[in-house]
């Protein structure tokens, strides 16, 4: 099969019964973690001080137990929500810009989620110990995560590998968040009003957090650690992808040349991975994009995840959430931030400066 045709392999068919294929004993143990609701409708289960989705918690277990990074292992890791559509989009074709065509760059027939894969959702969702060893399209091998620094496989934290984290300010997170789920009502998840959303938002009862948790266990990693985690905001990619890109190329250890600066190679990556030429490419306007990934030996009882594609590319705007939040919800979320961020170092950009 050409590798990327690999995207359109068949498709099987969507479960939400996650829960109810869990073994007693595995039972048992969930029985142990307290559960709540997300406002996506979603269960989620605390564990290891996050909330964690349950279609995903065996996954997780399974991938910190057995996942093994090589040193040259690249993970995007972020909170769903905060851009990790795009930042798979640029750094895959950073990453292997010198492995296809420039003409022929797979995201043009691929979407992101296809050709970067999650360690959860993907690998693990159906296989307690898949074989990843050839598991990528390209090397050096690429995945994507959503879990909070502290629950990282070990060996992604001890190993040599790299991480690139995306976060998002937390008033448009949680409206993409929420806009994404009430797109999809009906379609297997039963989202509530943004009033309730808002109030577990800053509880922090959302998938893979607490929001602020996520963000400042990445940050202060990153502050200890900076040649293995880059960190990067949304708001600044978008206000500046092209010098983003070159501190990413040089992060991954493959630095634009001066020849590909000359010829254009960050500005043509920036342009196939922006909002708008991705939104109109045919394989994300259709189609569904499965998670849980497909293993021919599980073929009958393989369990997947399915999300239409169109759904990832909603406006992609900085400050959008001033659309949608009151003036009190607006004042709550901006004390929340000043009391969680005090003494970090690190701040959120609300708007746009555009
Ligand atoms: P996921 O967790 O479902 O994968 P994720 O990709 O992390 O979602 O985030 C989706 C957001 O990124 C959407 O933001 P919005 O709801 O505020 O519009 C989506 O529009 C935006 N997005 C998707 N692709 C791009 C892109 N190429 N450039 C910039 N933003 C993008």
């Amino acid at each position: 099969m050409d590798k990327t045709d690999m995207c359109n392999s068949s498709m099987v068919s969507t479960s939400h019964d996650v829960e109810e294929s869990w073994d007693d004993e595995f039972q048992q143990l969930v029985q142990t973690f307290p559960k709540d609701k997300s406002f996506t409708g979603m269960n989620l289960y605390f564990f290891q001080g996050f909330w964690c989705p349950s279609i995903v918690l065996k996954a997780v277990i399974s991938c910190q137990k057995h996942f093994q990074a090589f040193d040259s292992d690249i993970i995007i890791a972020t909170l769903p929500k905060c851009g990790t559509t795009w930042l798979k989009a640029l750094t895959f074709s950073t990453l292997y810009r010198n492995q296809f065509a420039r003409e022929k760059n797979p995201l043009l027939t691929c979407n992101p989620h296809s050709l970067v894969r999650f360690i959860d959702y993907d690998f693990y969702f159906n296989d307690t110990c898949p074989d990843l060893k050839n598991c990528t399209l390209y090397q050096p091998r690429l995945f994507s995560i959503h879990l909070p620094y502290a629950s990282l496989p070990t060996s992604i934290k001890d190993s040599n590998c790299k991480i690139v984290y995306l976060c998002r300010n937390p008033m448009d997170t949680l409206i993409s968040f929420w806009s994404f789920f009430s797109r999809l009502r009906g379609e297997g998840f039963e989202p509530v009003s943004l009033d309730e959303a808002f109030e577990m938002f800053c509880q922090g009862i959302n998938e893979f957090g607490p929001f602020f948790d996520h963000v400042l266990g990445y940050w202060r990693a990153s502050q200890e650690k900076s040649s293995k985690i880059l960190f990067l905001q949304y708001e600044d990619l978008k206000e500046d992808v092209n010098s983003h890109l070159k501190k990413l190329a040089m992060f991954l250890g493959f630095p634009f040349t001066e020849e590909e600066e000359k010829q254009g190679v960050v500005e043509e990556i920036a342009k196939i991975c922006s909002f708008e030429n991705m939104k109109d490419l045919e394989v994300n306007k259709k189609g569904v994009q499965t998670f849980g990934y497909p293993q021919e030996t599980f073929l009958g009882k393989i369990k997947t995840y399915e999300i239409p594609r169109e759904a990832f590319f909603r406006k992609a705007k900085v400050g959008d959430w001033s659309n949608y939040l009151t003036p009190s919800m607006v004042e709550r979320l901006e004390k929340l931030i000043q009391e969680k961020l005090d003494n970090s170092g690190l701040t959120f950009k609300l708007f746009s400066k555009t």
